[in-house]
């Protein structure tokens, strides 16, 4: 821990990639469990079968009645300590960038500024036919699947299993992460790619690398500092 924090200090360039882990503390579920006793199932489904356009297309009301639910969640959702110390911590560093794999826009609720969201928003809906992008808080939607004005079915906006990353987000997190002398990795599992793939690229540019977490993941071999316990604790302490 006092390695890191000297870390931090000395670091001119920070990146940092967040995954669902970093709002389990917000009482928003994480995909492939976390805490034990939270199984990060919905209805016996697991993300791999609902974060898909084949699913959205087979079955758009369930994939639907998934993305309300949490929705529903996010909404009542307030940032907890680890987002706010991300946030202070960027206020404090020369360059900062956070990649995070999260939807729910609690990074930014805390007050991150410079905030590259790999995988979209779940505020957003898009048109399948006219392709026109909208943002809509309302829980719960009045209708499900919602229309467009157009009579096309809109979807949320974010990205499924076989679907591009936004490509300038995804140009510019990888160069965060090639630029960073310090890479943290926090609340993720590691498994789902391309996010997965920026700490090797950081390390392999020579940044050190920090995960937080609270289990070991594929990565944790080969890093720097593996710090074992919740974001929601950690951060504060590391950033304090
Ligand atoms: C705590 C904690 C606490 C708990 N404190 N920690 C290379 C190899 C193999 C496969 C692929 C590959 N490249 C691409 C693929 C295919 C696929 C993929 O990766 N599959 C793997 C599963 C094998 N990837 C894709 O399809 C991606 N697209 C793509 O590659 O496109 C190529 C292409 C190019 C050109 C044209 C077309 C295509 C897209 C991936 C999209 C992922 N989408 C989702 C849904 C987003 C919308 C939504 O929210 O519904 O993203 S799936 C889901 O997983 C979501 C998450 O962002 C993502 C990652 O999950 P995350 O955040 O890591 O959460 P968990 O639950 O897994 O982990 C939580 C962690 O927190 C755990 O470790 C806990 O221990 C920890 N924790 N409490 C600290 N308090
Ligand atoms: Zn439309």
């Amino acid at each position: 821990m006092q390695a890191v924090r000297e870390w931090l200090r000395e670091a001119s360039s920070i990146a940092v990639l967040t995954g669902a882990g970093v709002s389990a503390e917000s009482g928003v579920p994480t995909f492939r469990g976390g805490a034990a006793g939270t199984p990060g199932l919905w209805k016996q489904y697991r993300a791999e079968e609902l974060a898909t356009p084949g699913a959205f297309a087979r079955d758009p009301k369930l994939v639907w009645e998934w993305y309300d639910w949490r929705r529903s969640l996010i909404a009542e959702a307030k940032p907890n300590p680890g987002h706010y110390a991300l946030a202070a911590a960027e206020a404090r560093a020369a360059k900062f960038t956070l990649i995070t794999q999260n939807v729910d826009g609690l990074h930014e609720l805390a007050g991150s500024r410079n905030v590259l969201r790999l995988h979209g928003s779940i505020w957003m809906l898009r048109c399948l036919e006219c392709q026109r992008e909208r943002e809509d808080r309302r829980t719960p939607l009045p209708e499900i699947p919602p229309r467009c004005e157009c009579g096309g079915t809109l979807r949320p906006g974010v990205v499924w299993f076989g679907e591009a990353l936004p490509s300038k987000v995804w140009q510019d997190a990888e160069k965060a992460a090639r630029e960073a002398d310090l890479f943290l990795l926090i609340g993720t599992s590691a498994v789902v790619y391309p996010a997965a793939g920026l700490a090797p690229i950081a390390k392999s540019s020579g940044a050190r690398v920090v995960e937080i977490n609270i289990a070991e993941t594929g990565l944790s071999d080969g890093i720097d500092e593996f710090l074992q316990g919740k974001s929601g604790e950690l951060l504060p302490q590391l950033m304090a």
